[in-house]
């Protein structure tokens, strides 16, 4: 079996692994306010691709976490994500009608059901990690909480977010570009291996190692994400493409070029995966997912 197929079943049982766990974490419709859970249970159980959970239980299992409390962690930050889509589907953000190959939530429900629901997925996160089955200490739950308050806050991915929607209007240099994607792409990757590190109670050696892993992971993944929006097709990455271009956004892709870009994509990616050698075979599917990142489709 190849690194790439291995990596794809891993991959494949980690997602499913974390729908039953988001299956049980999340609200059932009921009531009068079943329509915000239906629309909850909407965005989140549509194909993507769990790379964050992914990522919270590969490195939670180099450190040895319990499997379960690993799953409630990737449940939270799934959550989150979807949150994220959601809201920058709307009319008032990036205003598209295809998310993970199917109508945007704002679409399939309305306006203000896409809002509410985004917002319920954004504290359900918060819920779950803050629950004592996620991890018998208050500590190690209180710092989860708020690593993610962090990564996805105003000095993160809604920070990012912004930045983002500013420079619209503005041209930025490269590394201007580079932060405003580590804050609204990369800070909550960053999370997403922090996580399993404080649920490891690792030493700060394995917290470094880890959180640059993360970082020049995040990087790889979000130029590989510009690529998609100017070489694929909306059949093939189930969301609109070309709009950075349209809509003047600043992008790495724009900034170097497709060519230069892909390089320094491969560059990112190789130097992540070097940066796990330390664990040896155990750390072989983390090694092999920013590798993977050079040929994504979707
Ligand atoms: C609205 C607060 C707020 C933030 C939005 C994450 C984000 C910030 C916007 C999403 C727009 C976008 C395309 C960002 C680039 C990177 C990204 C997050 C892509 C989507 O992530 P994938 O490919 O999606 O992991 P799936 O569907 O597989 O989960």
């Amino acid at each position: 079996m190849t690194e790439f197929s291995r990596l794809e079943q891993a991959m494949s049982a980690a997602a499913s692994a974390v729908e039953a766990t988001l299956n049980s974490v999340l609200p059932r419709p009921q009531g009068l306010g079943a329509r915000v859970q239906e629309a909850m249970r909407y965005a989140t159980f549509a194909g993507g691709k769990r790379l964050r959970p992914f990522l919270v239980l590969s490195c939670a299992n180099l450190l040895a976490v319990d499997k379960a409390c690993a799953l409630r962690v990737a449940a939270a930050i799934e959550a989150m994500h979807t949150y994220s889509l959601v809201h920058d589907d709307l009319p008032c953000m990036d205003d598209d009608d295809l998310r993970r190959g199917r109508p945007t939530t704002h679409k399939a429900f309305d306006e203000a059901t896409a809002v509410l629901a985004g917002d319920a997925l954004l504290t359900v996160a918060f819920e779950i990690l803050s629950h004592p089955e996620t991890h018998p200490s208050a500590e190690i739950r209180c710092e989860l909480v708020r690593r993610l308050a962090e990564a996805a806050g105003s000095n993160g991915m809604v920070g990012g977010q912004m930045m983002d929607i500013e420079a619209e209007t503005m041209t930025l240099d490269e590394a201007t570009i580079a932060e405003l994607q580590r804050m609204k792409t990369g800070a909550l990757f960053e999370f997403c291996c922090d996580a399993g590190a404080i649920l490891g109670e690792a030493g700060a050696e394995h917290r470094a190692r880890l959180r640059d892993y993360a970082r020049q992971f995040g990087l790889a993944f979000q130029i590989s994400d510009d690529l998609l929006d100017v070489i694929s097709t909306p059949e093939t990455a189930g969301k609109a493409v070309g709009k950075d271009q349209s809509q003047g956004k600043a992008t790495l892709v724009s900034a170097y070029g497709v060519d230069a870009a892909q390089k320094r994509l491969e560059q990112l990616a190789r130097g992540a995966a070097g940066l796990l050698e330390p664990y040896g075979p155990a750390a072989a599917d983390l090694r092999a997912l920013p590798v993977f990142l050079l040929n994504r489709k979707a």
